[in-house]
């Protein structure tokens, strides 16, 4: 029961980071901002009692480190992302302020269960997929290393849906995060934006130099939101800020005037919609107004707010490189580049030239995709209607970059056309993507396959042209939440065995190389794999009474459904093994437990079939006694950060079976590496890497090469491989022949149209062979628990590489040129 607050509120010392203190301050907000007695407090009123509790022990340092980063003129790095995939908060910012036992014992205390009241806090789901989870590492780790930093966002009022199922399909329903209350946020209403949409460009004349007025525009306010972000060890808390739509105007007074309420609020409801819904697509651009509108609203509001921080000080414009980093997370904030140049020349009168240098030494850019389905480009009316005066620049900027092309290349005008920013044809579009590298210093891929194509297809001319501006930083996570918190027994194995240092510096973990040669710590170590194997299956049988046993080999595909991500792949080998066990001399493989998790894009009929699929042949699977001791089969729903948490923990086998070349990196193979898992992978993304560094003996590798892929690419006969291979032919043939789908016939058609009859464009059956092979040498690793072990250790003493803290090592050192402030505050406890 809860004990009443025998501390008088104004006594409570809000900073003090002991279990009374804690717990006379919980009690206190409870009653005083909530209004709740221990009658009438709910789980979740316990939740934001508890999380403003810790948010208050942050507020100091929070204050403290921007003073500093204030005072010292520092160099700060802004990560310009539409999306951010936090996850919850409270369990990491107790882990970084150090005070996780404390809060534990407080709350026990009080007949609480500190985990269980973690567990309430809703997932901020502000991303779609890697690319927002990425950020969320990144300014974890700009904290922990504590580089002046600050993210910049939307705030959506919906993040990405939640995903429910129904008979196997895919239902999409709204997320209403901010339903039960946001603690972690502050709004700032003092530093509203207004941003301009739409209008006209009038051209004046002053002092023999042309001028440019954005005039007649639609106004949107641009409300800030501020999160803290804290570091290991509570001595950085950069900040997070997100942007929120307002009405410019409440409403029209005149409409108002005249009795029509809905035209007189109709300009309020626009504005706000702005910010209403995060797109959910992950790989497939859809030209929509409205998402344009977004990424011009959040790169207006991120802009000017840097450049009126940059403005305090007072310092000369030329000054602006070597106080702003700004990086430009995908082309989703390449209007940065003309938005930059507009502020400079309109607004504070520069001259182009100097404008331009000061654009592209300080802005620079991550590319995260080379499919061609997912490069934005924007039709030019559309930028025409809606940002006028940002096409005029970005014309300029075309026709002196084409200038200099044709300077460098004279007479090759195909080159010209190939590398004007503007794509000519029915619909004349902007390239954002070759925007964005012409308007920076730096263009990063995510790993060093990625680096490459990148290069090599996207932009061979720029490439060519700009050679020194292309380099590669391979992505990263941050082990603070991926192992620290998502794992907490292995975590405290490797502190027992290793110390604490691998924390805040990954690369400890490869004094864990020798002990995969310890039988005594194999056994600790497969205990505590089969502890979390134990936790996840308790967590799936108490949501959805699915009956999972610890004791078999957790195979595991969790990420975006997308077709390049081959889950088809998994279910043709998955067919393949079910066949198997269904003939009449079954094989004696050990058994499997096969988890499936991800979203589909709302659009994307052939992911949302693909689930579909999944869950008719896990329904038939789970049903048949020929397979029910060896093969089980489950989508878990609604994947997000939390549950990835979960699961990255339990894993026994990390599925990374991308067509080689498609995937940009991955950092759910970082995570599950980490975690002890061994991968099953192609020479795609970050496997490569992972391959390097763990060696290929401990890691299964398979299928064809990017190279091999691509020269694949019309040549492939699938129709031959389901000739040749009589098992691919059963396969195939069982999945299609209705067995999975009685009730609803021909439901799979597009699927095995796609195979077989439109060239089966991601090689699936081309790598259908090698996986089911690989999946078998997988098989007979598992069954000799000790080899198994082994390279599980191996695994995690070699993934040190993937900390997101050497990727922001090398962001700060090669792109930003920034170095770490640190802030004097008192240390927090140690872990
Ligand atoms: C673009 C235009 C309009 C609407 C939506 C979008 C959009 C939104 C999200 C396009 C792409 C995304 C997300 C992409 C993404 O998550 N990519 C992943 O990024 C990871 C981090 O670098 C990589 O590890 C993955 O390989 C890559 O797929």
């Amino acid at each position: 029961m809860l004990e009443a607050a025998k501390t008088p509120a104004a006594v409570v010392c809000q900073q003090g980071l002991d279990p009374e203190s804690i717990k006379a301050h919980f009690a206190d907000h409870l009653k005083h901002t909530l209004a709740r007695d221990h009658y009438t407090a709910t789980p979740h009123d316990r939740y934001l009692a508890l999380a403003m509790v810790v948010r208050d022990r942050l507020v100091e340092r929070w204050i403290k480190t921007q003073e500093t980063h204030h005072d010292r003129h520092v160099k700060r790095v802004y990560y310009l992302s539409l999306e951010y995939l936090t996850g919850r908060s409270l369990g990491n910012n107790v882990i970084n302020l150090g005070i996780e036992a404390a809060v534990e014992k407080a709350m026990a205390d009080l007949g609480l269960n500190w985990v269980d009241l973690r567990d309430e806090e809703l997932d901020a789901g502000l991303g779609n997929a890697g690319l927002g989870r990425l950020a969320a590492c990144f300014l974890e780790s700009l904290a922990t290393m504590q580089v002046p930093a600050m993210g910049y966002g939307l705030r959506y009022d919906y993040g990405i849906f939640r995903q429910h199922i129904q008979n196997g399909w895919q239902v999409e329903q709204p997320d209403d995060w901010l339903r039960g209350g946001h603690p972690w946020e502050i709004p700032r209403p003092d530093y509203l934006i207004p941003v301009q949409f739409e209008g006209r460009v009038e051209t004046g004349r002053e002092g023999g130099r042309l001028t440019f007025r954005w005039v007649d525009t639609r106004d949107v306010l641009g409300m800030p939101y501020d999160i803290p972000v804290v570091g290991y060890g509570g001595q950085t808390v950069n900040t997070l800020r997100l942007w929120s739509a307002r009405a410019a105007q409440e409403f029209d007074l005149q409409d108002f005037d005249q009795g029509d309420y809905v035209a007189a609020v109709h300009s309020k409801v626009m504005a706000e919609n702005l910010t209403k819904v995060l797109y959910p697509a992950d790989a497939v651009y859809a030209g929509r107004e409205l998402r344009l509108r977004q990424e011009y609203f959040f790169v207006a509001c991120s802009l000017f707010d840097i450049l009126r921080r940059f403005k305090v000080d007072r310092e000369g414009w030329s000054e602006l490189p070597h106080r702003i980093a700004v990086q430009m997370n995908e082309t989703h904030a390449a209007l940065a580049v003309p938005e930059l140049m507009r502020l400079l020349v309109d607004r504070e009168g520069m001259g182009w030239e100097a404008a331009w240098d000061l654009v592209v030494r300080s802005l620079s850019y991550t590319n995260h995709t080379l499919m061609p389905e997912a490069l934005e480009r924007w039709p030019v009316d559309m930028i025409e209607r809606i940002l006028p005066r940002h096409l005029q620049i970005i014309y300029e900027i075309n026709r002196r970059f084409l200038k200099l092309v044709a300077d460098r290349y004279p007479g090759d005008l195909e080159r010209q056309c190939r590398m004007s920013l503007i794509e000519e044809g029915a619909v004349r579009q902007v390239r954002m993507a070759p925007l964005a590298i012409v308007g920076s210093h730096a263009t990063n891929g995510v790993s060093a396959i990625h680096s490459r194509l990148l290069k090599a297809s996207v932009a061979p001319d720029l490439a060519e042209m700009y050679p020194g501006r292309f380099c590669s930083v391979t992505n990263g996570v941050t082990q603070r939440r991926w192992l620290l918190k998502a794992n907490p027994a292995l975590a405290d194995l490797i502190t027992k065995t290793i110390g604490s240092g691998w924390i805040t510096d990954l690369r400890q973990l490869a004094r864990l190389t020798p002990l995969a040669e310890d039988a005594a710590f194999r056994q600790r170590f497969m205990a505590v794999k089969r502890q979390a194997k134990t936790v996840l299956a308790d967590y799936l049988r108490a949501k959805y009474g699915w009956k999972i046993d610890p004791d078999t080999l957790y195979s595991v595909l969790v990420k975006r459904i997308h077709e390049y991500k081959r889950q088809l792949l998994a279910v043709l080998g998955l067919m393949i093994r079910y066949n198997r066990l269904r003939s009449k001399a079954p094989p004696d493989v050990p058994p499997r437990t096969l988890v499936f998790a991800g979203k589909a894009a709302p659009n994307y009929t052939m992911a949302k079939l693909i689930i579909k699929l999944i869950h008719n042949v896990a329904s038939v699977i789970n049903n048949d006694p020929a397979a029910a001791r060896l093969l089980r089969v489950h989508f878990v729903p609604n994947y997000r950060v939390s549950l990835a948490e979960r699961i990255m923990a339990a894993a026994d086998l990390s599925e990374q079976i991308s067509t080689a070349g498609t995937e940009a990196s991955g950092t759910g193979c970082m995570k599950l590496m980490l975690n002890g898992a061994l991968t099953i992978g192609t020479l795609d993304g970050a496997n490569i890497e992972i391959a390097d560094e763990v060696g290929p003996d401990n890691i299964f590798i398979f299928g064809l090469t990017a190279e091999q892929a691509s020269a694949q690419a019309g040549r492939h006969d699938p129709q031959s491989v389901y000739r040749q291979d009589a098992e691919i032919r059963e396969a195939l043939d069982l999945m299609f022949s209705g067995h999975f789908n009685p009730q609803e016939p021909g439901i799979f058609a597009p699927l095995r149209a796609a195979l077989l009859d439109q060239g089966d464009r991601f090689l699936c059956l081309a790598d259908l062979r090698s996986y089911v092979d690989t999946q078998d040498r997988v098989d007979a690793l598992y069954r000799d628990p000790h080899a198994w072990a082994r390279k599980a250790i191996l695994n995690v003493a070699h993934s040190g590489r993937f900390s997101s803290d050497r990727a922001i090592g090398e962001y700060a050192r090669e792109i930003w040129h920034v170095g770490p402030c640190p802030i004097e505050m008192d240390p927090v406890p140690k872990m």
